[in-house]
């Protein structure tokens, strides 16, 4: 059983297990030499075996606990006929949104993204991941809608009139809804052990909308993976009360952000948590780092807790502060 398994299943404490969100990335070497040489990243998260080969590279480097799979989470409007583009230095553009998404069929979808099951496959059977996790992840509805509507990072700008036609979303939402249902069934039985849902933008929804944009179209997707018997993460980003989400939700684990003080939400929430360290204590000098991370693994000793970060390794990390930090939770006692 991996550690992981034994974190969510037995609810272990004995010893705690790692991986990090963004941990196949761009502060790798080795991924930045394959990212210069293929300047599509769509197309990169399609070629299956360079995608399962960066899906291991930080298994190799640091043989963390789970593997997360190299794609993305705008893979599902790409799947859906949508255009993508990844911009350097501005993040993705999309393509209008036209009526053509209502001809989209499971097949066409499936067929589109077969490379990304395929590299699962391949992760699945390196040795590497024996005995580790595979992530296979999806992003939220709200944050898929926000991307399909907004065609930009709504970091960059949200356009409010985006939202302002109730049965366009609604629509949109049971599209969404159909289509993530299908990638988690297919990511399962090309092998994923489990699956995050990333809700990137949680934070920008009002409390007055939380039902609508959040909680309802959530509960559906966190009762669809349980249904395989897979556990499910989620991480609904800024979100302003992670207890009431979790009451709602009922997620096997719930990784945090790092604006949340970690301490309370120990003592507020029972079930499996993840994450929490703000990736820029990878930045900064051991002793800065060392400090912080024994905070985090004391706080949680009598937690069912995994070790993640509370957003993304930054680009900037030496892949030097994650090899110590992993030495830091391994040798904690
Ligand atoms: O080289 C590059 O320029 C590509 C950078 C990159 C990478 C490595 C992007 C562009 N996506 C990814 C991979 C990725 N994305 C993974 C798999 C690898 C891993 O985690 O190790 C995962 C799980 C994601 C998830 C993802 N993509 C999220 C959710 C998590 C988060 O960061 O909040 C989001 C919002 C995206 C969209 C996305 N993909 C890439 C960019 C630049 C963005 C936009 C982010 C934004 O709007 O600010």
């Amino acid at each position: 059983m991996s550690l992981i398994a034994k974190c969510i299943k037995n609810k272990d404490k004995t010893t705690t297990p790692v991986w990090l969100m963004r941990q196949a990335g761009r502060y790798l070497p080795e991924f930045r030499e394959i990212r210069t040489k293929n300047p599509d990243f769509i197309k990169l998260c399609l070629n299956k075996n360079l995608a399962s080969e960066i899906t291991l590279q930080p298994i190799k480097r640091f043989g963390f606990d789970a593997a997360i799979i190299f794609s993305d989470i705008l893979m599902l409007p790409y799947g859906l006929g949508q255009k993508v583009e990844f911009k350097k230095n501005f993040g993705p553009i999309l393509g209008k949104l036209d009526s053509k998404i209502e001809e989209v069929n499971e097949n066409f979808f499936t067929n589109k993204l077969t490379p990304v099951y395929d590299a699962i496959r391949n992760v699945k059977e390196n040795n590497l991941t024996e005995n580790k996790e595979v992530i296979g992840f999806v992003g939220a509805p709200w944050t898929l809608l926000v991307y399909m509507l907004n065609k930009q990072s709504p970091k960059k700008e949200l356009n409010s009139e985006i939202l302002k036609d109730k049965n366009k979303i609604k629509s949109l939402f049971n599209t969404i809804d159909k289509y993530l249902k299908i990638h988690i069934k297919n990511q399962i039985s090309a092998g994923a052990t489990i699956i995050q849902i990333f809700d990137s933008w949680a934070g920008l929804v009002d409390d007055k909308f939380l039902d609508n944009y959040i909680y309802e179209p959530t509960i559906k997707l966190v009762e669809f993976v349980k249904s395989f018997n897979t556990p499910v993460i989620c991480f609904p980003r800024n979100i302003k009360d992670y207890k009431k989400y979790v009451e709602i939700i009922n997620p096997d684990v719930i990784n945090i952000d790092y604006n949340v003080d970690p301490k309370k939400i120990r003592d507020q929430i029972g079930i499996v948590i993840q994450g929490g360290m703000d990736p820029k204590f990878l930045l900064s000098d051991k002793e800065k780092l060392k400090k912080e991370v024994l905070n985090y693994l004391n706080l949680f000793k009598d937690h069912p807790y995994i070790f993640n970060l509370g957003h993304g390794v930054l680009p900037e990390t030496n892949p030097d502060a994650v090899d110590y930090l992993v030495k830091l939770i391994r040798d904690f006692k």
